[in-house]
């Protein structure tokens, strides 16, 4: 990196594209914490919304489209897309790549795509790191597109202050298997593909689903229907996620789904997994480094367990 920290803050906070994708690449790369310690005070003025939803339900298409919306409104918008390395997803990246290019000439979108490579917890933070530098280039509202499978794209979603969650017709047991993972999170559902028979039953279903879980007094999440293709749907979409952001704003304080509250929980979740990836980084140097080949001889040879090493090791520390 031939770029010094301040200048390369500067320069983002100009909003410079290229100054931007190499600070989201060093934030991939897990570099960007003297960065990221700069940009912080400038931050924290970006609407993040995050997509969530099975493989496949069409959270590229919709994030596409409501980009256009917002950009249509005169906002610009951050993406960052979060490609799963899993087998769900085969050639879509390509595929997002194609849809959204005629996005990418314009000035106010920038898009980046992160992978999760394996990153042990590193996901959430590099995905938290990459909306602080859209946030500081100044990007009215950052999309987050994340593959609602699995612990860690669930934990991603939670960077968000609104996420929607994008189901298809026919999903039911589905939605079923995943109650435990995203519908918890959602904030405004979304039945895309309604083009498709059994959009009515999908919509009714989950709002069966959503009244179940309600607290006394609550109202469910709004659901919305989408055609992502045709973009039928997307301009009362984005109607429903301001208005999801006026509900919260107006939830008394010390109420669980107060704004405040939901800050808090973001903010928990962001400093977790900062924590989470620097004992991660830390687990060769500072334990895994004092074991000598001795030690290890002894654990095949099972003189030594390793759950009462771990322990002394951790504990020693
Ligand atoms: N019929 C129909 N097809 C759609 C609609 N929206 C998206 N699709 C199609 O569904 C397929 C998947 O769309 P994507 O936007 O790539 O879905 P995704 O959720 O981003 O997929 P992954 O990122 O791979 O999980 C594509 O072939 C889209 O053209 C819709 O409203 N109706
Ligand atoms: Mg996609």
């Amino acid at each position: 990196l031939a770029i010094p920290i301040p200048e390369l803050a500067e320069r983002i906070e100009r909003g410079e594209p290229r100054a931007i994708a190499k600070a989201i690449t060093l934030a991939d790369e897990g570099e960007a914490a003297e960065l990221l310690i700069r940009l912080y005070g400038k931050g924290g003025r970006a609407r993040v919304v995050g997509v969530t939803g099975p493989p496949g339900a069409g959270k590229s298409t919709l994030v596409d489209k409501l980009t256009r919306t917002y950009r249509s409104k005169g906002l610009s918008v951050g993406i960052v897309a979060v490609d799963p390395t899993s087998p769900f997803t085969g050639g879509a990246i390509l595929g997002d790549r194609i849809r959204m290019q005629d996005l990418t000439s314009d000035e106010g979108v920038f898009i980046r795509s992160l992978a999760t490579r394996g990153a042990l917890g590193g996901l959430s933070r590099a995905t938290a790191d990459a909306i602080e530098i859209l946030d500081a280039s100044g990007k009215d509202v950052i999309l987050v597109e994340t593959v609602g499978v699995g612990q860690d794209e669930v934990e991603v979603a939670l960077v968000a202050e609104t996420v929607l969650v994008v189901l298809v017709p026919g999903l039911g047991d589905e939605i079923q298997a995943m109650k435990a993972g995203i519908i918890e999170i959602g904030d405004v559902f979304v039945v895309n593909k309604a083009d498709k028979p059994g959009a009515d039953r999908a919509q009714k279903e989950l709002h069966a689903m959503l009244t179940l879980t309600l607290g006394h007094g609550e109202e469910p999440p709004e659901i919305v229907r989408t055609i992502a293709e045709s973009g039928e749907g997307v301009a009362e979409l984005v109607e429903a996620v301001e208005r999801h952001r006026e509900l919260v704003a107006k939830v008394p304080a010390g109420h669980g789904r107060s704004a405040t509250e939901r800050a808090r929980r973001r903010t928990r979740e962001r400093l977790r997994s900062i924590i989470k990836d620097q004992v991660l980084r830390r687990v060769d140097e500072r334990f895994l480094a004092r074991v000598d080949e001795r030690t290890l001889d002894a654990l095949s040879a099972r003189t030594v367990d390793p759950y009462t090493l771990a322990r002394e090791l951790v504990e020693g520390a």
